[in-house]
């Protein structure tokens, strides 16, 4: 908070922003990602490039090719970026972000469309002012605490051995992804081989109220949360689950922006939120949610998007804040990509913890051969 205000960054001018590229891009997964919404085997999202004063600031839409997570796709952010935010911010003076953020209140929604670009002129303020985007936010320390996350597998036993190996890795937070007929025996083979272990486990929208019974049965399994178990606009339900089991319910796919975490909390329906920049429209607005959360005492983690080095950096910046008290689903690059389009890496360091980019912006290197490589479509946008 003090930084963030020493550093007025929310509100230092913003640089006139001459011209937009976006890369739709599709990278191949180490392994497939299955999730109670379907599988994932190549990482398709938008990486965005702002250009102004010479410099260049980098962003990610996170949108991915079909809209099993959320409504938005690559197809519906590109048209909302080009035919909207694009146009709302090119050659345009700005305050600040705040009233970057206002000049695309018009656009209802696709929250995904909009982070992408925020996070571009994130960027370029960082490298402008010579400051990395932690402090631009508020963050301490030089590295945060991690976990990783761990798609459905083939059967109990698999998981049990994936899970094993992640642990001989070194990460200390594991999260499980359930759906209906892989949930309670999955979680209770895990908890029982490992009883030790940091467990969660995300169920990705897959359960109805009526499905209480399934939650229930994981209460006596020590989880530190159960994520997202009923509708991915739901929060009137989710009160009523919270008050029949123990464990922390923790939201991701409800929470759209700091309104709906604040109705979220005072309707009791969960004890924990999952904060991704990208779900709430941006960076600005995941930090708001993280200073009410903190307000209040009630957790907060940083989810993750299977990003690329770019949108990673965003992420371990915005989780060094100090509300985000639970490790983040934010593991190694070589958890998702044998090759990425940004440099250094993030390795695992011994403790569980990986190191908060401290270069200027985000405080990656965009390899630009890599990234030309993987993209399928490009869009240039002011001169
Ligand atoms: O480590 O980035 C990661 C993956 C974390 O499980 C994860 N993400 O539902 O939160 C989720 C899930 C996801 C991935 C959702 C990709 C949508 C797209």
């Amino acid at each position: 908070m003090l930084l963030r205000l020493l550093t007025s960054d929310f509100h230092s001018p913003l640089m006139i922003i001459e011209q937009i590229e976006l890369y739709h891009i599709s990278m191949p997964l180490v392994a497939p990602f299955e999730t109670s919404f379907g599988v994932e085997t190549d990482r398709e999202c938008i990486i965005v490039a702002a250009h102004a004063d010479g410099l260049t600031g980098w962003g990610e839409c996170v949108a991915s090719a079909d809209p099993g997570y959320c409504y938005e796709t690559v197809k519906t952010a590109w048209h909302i970026l080009e035919d909207f935010l694009i146009p709302a911010t090119l050659g345009r003076e700005f305050d600040d972000i705040p009233s970057l953020a206002a000049a695309w209140s018009g656009v209802r929604g696709h929250p995904l469309a909009k982070a992408g670009l925020q996070m571009a002129v994130w960027d370029l303020i960082g490298r402008a002012q010579g400051l990395p985007l932690q402090k631009l936010l508020g963050g301490q320390g030089d590295r945060v605490r991690v976990g990783v996350s761990v798609g459905i597998q083939p059967s109990r036993e698999a998981l049990v051995e994936r899970i094993r190996a992640y642990l001989a890795e070194g990460y200390p937070r594991i999260k499980i992804k359930i759906k209906p007929g892989k949930d309670v025996e999955y979680a209770r083979a895990v908890r029982e081989a490992f009883p030790e272990i940091l467990l969660q486990v995300d169920a990705n929208s897959a359960y109805r109220l009526e499905d209480a019974p399934t939650i229930r049965a994981m209460d006596d399994l020590n989880l530190l949360l159960i994520e997202q178990p009923l509708g991915y606009d739901d929060i009137f339900d989710h009160a009523k689950l919270q008050a029949q089991v123990k464990t922390p319910i923790c939201l991701d796919e409800s929470i759209h922006s700091p309104d709906h975490a604040r109705w979220a909390l005072e309707l009791s329906a969960c004890r924990i939120i999952n904060i991704k920049a990208a779900r709430v429209g941006g960076l600005y607005e995941a930090v708001q949610i993280h200073d009410l959360c903190r307000a209040r005492g009630v957790p907060v983690w940083c989810g993750g998007m299977l990003e690329t080095g770019i949108g990673r950096a965003s992420n371990l910046a915005l989780a060094s804040l100090p509300g985000f008290t639970l490790p983040g689903d934010i593991s190694a690059t070589n958890r998702y990509y044998h090759e990425d389009i940004a440099d250094p890496p993030f390795m695992l360091n011994s403790d569980g913890t990986i190191n908060v980019p401290t270069g200027p912006g985000l405080g990656v290197r965009v390899r630009m051969g890599v990234l030309e490589r993987v993209t399928k479509r490009k869009g240039k946008y002011g001169n």
